[in-house]
């Protein structure tokens, strides 16, 4: 498959499987799954077939591994906007996180520290080289420092998704270091 195609696919399974699955009448469970075929069926049907190798190949081959597949079932491994409980433990931070933003955010972010937006949590990068990629998506990107450890000590709560992203539910501003 060449690149476009897989792009297409899993840009077409963000929005199914993250933001609007109503639009391809499909229900996610509680914690944002759904039977394979059942996706697949409903893609069909709804003017955009997938085979099954297509399917896996963009859950096995996808840079970020955005899609898990268990027991038949599929769902995004972060980034929703409709309300789905991933059910993933707390776990301990690294003592430094990092978040990929733009200049144009900068100031409300000083204020208002870093918020979800329109996603459940907050996204942070285990290392710079990914905030900087995240960042680079709107434009210039301006990585933030987050003092991670100092946050989880103080009580915050930090959960990491299947695919390596960390998610917590604020970053107040005295915990970031900005540029
Ligand atoms: C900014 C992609 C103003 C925040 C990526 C970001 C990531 C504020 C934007 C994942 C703010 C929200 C998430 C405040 C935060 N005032 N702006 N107080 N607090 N912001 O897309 O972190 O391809 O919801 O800096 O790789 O950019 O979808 O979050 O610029 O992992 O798998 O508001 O999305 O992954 O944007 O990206 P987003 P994000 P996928």
């Amino acid at each position: 498959m060449d690149e476009r195609r897989l792009v297409r696919i899993s840009k077409y399974l963000a929005r199914h499987l993250r933001h609007d699955p109503q639009r391809i009448g499909i229900t996610l469970d509680a914690h944002g799954w759904v039977p394979v075929d059942e996706l697949l069926r409903a893609a069909a049907e709804h003017g955009f077939p997938i085979t099954a190798a297509e399917l896996w190949q963009v859950v096995e081959g996808n840079d970020k591994r955005r899609y898990a597949i268990e027991g038949g079932r599929i769902r995004a491994s972060q980034g929703h906007s409709v309300p789905v409980d991933l059910d993933l433990p707390a776990v301990e931070p690294p003592e430094v996180l990092y978040h990929g933003t733009v200049t144009r955010f900068v100031e409300a972010i000083k204020k208002e520290g870093l918020r979800p937006m329109s996603r459940h949590h907050v996204h942070l990068s285990p290392d710079r080289e990914t905030a900087t990629r995240v960042g680079a998506r709107r434009g210039v990107p301006v990585v933030l420092v987050v003092a991670a450890g100092k946050m989880h000590a103080d009580g915050h709560v930090f959960r990491r998704s299947a695919n390596g992203v960390w998610l917590a539910d604020i970053v107040p501003p005295g915990y970031l270091l900005i540029p």
